[in-house]
């Protein structure tokens, strides 16, 4: 089935110039971009992103990270995309993320794991119409 979900390249995904080995991967499954910009968020854009972790000890780490520059933001579209996406990310923590994912290959630490994605159909759904409108 097709479907559309919301990747954010984090900033220093952008700072260690690794948009186009990045975006690659993507391409490369067959996966397609279409939109994409780069923009700095707010601190009410994160927190109504991460709103299910506004609690958490690790969220002011979170806020300083993703405000640290510019991210890029883009709707990637195909079949399956959001699991595809997913698993072409990697688990959240660099350390567990297999090799071969983006966090496995290029993640620092559970903070700085350089990318986002959607992990359902509702959310994509809610956070492409919050980021692209
Ligand atoms: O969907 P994910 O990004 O894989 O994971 P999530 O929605 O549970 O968490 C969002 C981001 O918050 C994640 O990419 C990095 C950060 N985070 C999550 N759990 C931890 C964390 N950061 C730290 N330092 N420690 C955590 O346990």
């Amino acid at each position: 089935m097709s479907e559309q979900t919301l990747v954010i390249i984090k900033p220093d995904g952008l700072a260690r110039r690794l948009l186009g080995r990045i975006i690659q991967r993507f391409e490369d499954k067959q996966l397609q971009i279409s939109q994409i910009k780069i923009e700095t968020l707010s601190k009410a854009q994160l927190h109504e992103h991460y709103h299910h972790l506004v609690d958490q000890p690790f969220f002011p780490r979170l806020l300083d990270y993703m405000m640290e520059g510019p991210v890029l933001l883009m709707v990637v579209k195909g079949e399956q995309a959001i699991s595809q996406t997913r698993k072409i990310v990697g688990a959240t923590d660099p350390l567990e993320a297999e090799m071969g994912t983006l966090r496995g290959d290029f993640g620092v630490n559970k903070t700085r794991n350089l990318i986002h994605a959607s992990d359902s159909v509702d959310t994509a759904q809610e956070e492409i119409a919050r980021f692209f409108g």
